[in-house]
């Protein structure tokens, strides 16, 4: 394989993690759609991805795992704390999701934010072929594009953001907006979820740098795409995976052990505090209280897989959540029987599809979510075209996902109402919703999306 790539992707983390089987330690793919959307792209021609390994005391040299080559970024302890904790999660992460935390704005954390992005461009310049690709995903690596803009200026670049954009009135609190905007600009192509996020892009651009233009920009004599790329999943894995007779039949393990005839509400997020897990648990509560449901009839699980340990913020979602789910079971659990099955942790992908298959009604309530996967994977297992989704509007799904039932997660009351509509809704409308979810995902899938960023940016 040729040292230089033809398409280069940055991301934060490497597509694959450590294991150590019996003593033998390797490389595994990590799961997940972006990994899975780009394989097939990157498996045709010379590529490198460019990411972190996920440890701090150790970097390997760059290695080839089932035709990518990974390049390594070391990442040190302080790195973590600064760059990582502390500016793209303390900073952005919450500014960019509505400020429902206050987001901490601290000069010690930019300038290993800058550094830790000139070290990402850096090793992007010195491994992309001539006139090469180059993609840079996320918050993390918003001053990459300019910085290798600098360095390669034949390179097409191009950058997505996972996660919300948000309005000028947010964002023009962050003191480096500025430098912020204009590192985003060196892209050719700048992506986002929702034209939302699109559109406050181009709008902020053109109050703080030179850029010109609708919604395209104009800058520094070159043409800048400001494009909506919603993501989606790999709808036909999931679909065959709520096929898989092992999955199904854990399904039925699942749904013994929850208690027969139940009906199942799931929940099934990262523990973070733009998820709305707290207000979802809240609601169902309620409905307890008012006795709308009873212990007897439904039963909420709640996954939530650890996420940011080290952030205050998180700590205390995880205490707030806690302690609801213990003082609904404490309030109206029995002996052999609660309300609430609280899971932190991971689960194995058919297990959780096991859920999914399980659910009658899944709750995605975030306050502020760029997509939101989760609901477009329980849409895409329900291939009896039942059960409900209730869906936050404040996700980017929610653009897409129109047929389901959409809910504004700050409203208790209107939550807890239409908790109560999901659980009583008839086969027959669950069924019209379901038909017209599934198609949606069907016509978008992670495939979908990739291609159609590499052809903006190859255009
Ligand atoms: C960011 C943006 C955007 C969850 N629990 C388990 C598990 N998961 C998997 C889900 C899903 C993924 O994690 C979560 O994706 P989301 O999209 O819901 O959320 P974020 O992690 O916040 O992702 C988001 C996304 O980037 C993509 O652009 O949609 O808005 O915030 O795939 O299935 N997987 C397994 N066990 C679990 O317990 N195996």
């Amino acid at each position: 394989m040729s040292d230089k790539s033809e398409i280069v992707i940055v991301s934060n983390r490497l597509p694959v993690h450590r294991v150590d089987r019996e003593g033998r330690s390797g490389w595994e793919t990590s799961p997940g759609g972006l990994v899975s959307a780009m394989t097939p792209i990157l498996r045709d021609r010379p590529s490198t991805w460019i990411g972190w390994a996920g440890a701090t005391d150790w970097s390997p040299d760059p290695f080839i795992h089932e035709g990518i080559r990974n390049y390594p970024v070391p990442l040190t302890a302080d790195d973590i704390a600064n760059f990582y904790e502390g500016f793209s999660n303390s900073t952005l992460w919450p500014l960019y999701h509505d400020a429902i935390r206050t987001p901490s704005y601290h000069r010690h954390w930019w300038r290993p934010y800058q550094e830790v992005n000139e070290r990402f461009a850096a090793i992007a310049a010195e491994v992309a072929a001539p006139n090469g690709i180059v993609w840079i995903h996320d918050y993390h690596f918003q001053l990459v594009p300019a910085m290798l803009r600098v360095l390669r200026p034949d390179l097409r670049i191009g950058f997505f953001l996972h996660i919300p954009f948000p309005p000028q009135e947010l964002f023009a609190q962050m003191p480096w907006r500025r430098q912020v905007l204009e590192g985003l600009l060196g892209a050719d192509v700048v992506g986002f979820q929702t034209k939302m996020g699109a559109q406050n892009f181009s709008r902020l651009c053109r109050k703080y740098t030179d850029a010109i233009g609708a919604r395209d920009l104009d800058y520094q004599g070159r043409h800048v795409t400001v494009q909506a790329f919603p993501i989606s999943i790999d709808y036909a894995r999931y679909e065959s995976l709520a096929r898989d007779p092992a999955v199904r039949q854990r399904a039925e393990v699942l749904r013994a052990q929850l208690g027969e005839g139940r009906r199942i509400v799931l929940g099934v997020d990262r523990m973070d505090y733009t998820k709305g897990i707290d207000i979802r648990i809240k609601a169902y509560g309620e409905l307890l209280r008012s006795k709308r449901t009873t212990l007897r009839d439904t039963v909420f699980v709640q996954v939530a897989v650890p996420s940011r340990e080290r952030v205050d913020e998180y700590q205390t979602l995880r205490d707030d959540v806690e302690r609801l789910v213990g003082g609904i079971n404490g309030s109206y659990g029995e002996l052999g029987m609660t309300p609430i099955h609280y899971l932190h942790r991971s689960l194995p992908a058919e297990e959780l599809v096991g859920l999914y298959l399980l659910a009658d009604v899944m709750v995605v309530t975030p306050f502020r979510d760029g997509m939101n996967l989760v609901a477009k994977e329980y849409v895409a297992t329900r291939i009896e075209d039942d059960g409900v989704l209730l869906l936050s509007e404040f996700t980017g799904s929610a653009h897409e996902l129109k047929s389901a039932m959409l809910v504004n997660p700050h409203d208790v009351d209107g939550l807890t109402n239409r908790l109560y509509a999901a659980l009583t809704m008839s086969p027959t409308e669950q069924a019209r919703r379901m038909k017209r979810l599934r198609r949606t995902v069907k016509e978008n899938t992670v495939y979908d999306w990739a291609n159609s960023f590499f052809e903006a940016l190859a255009a």
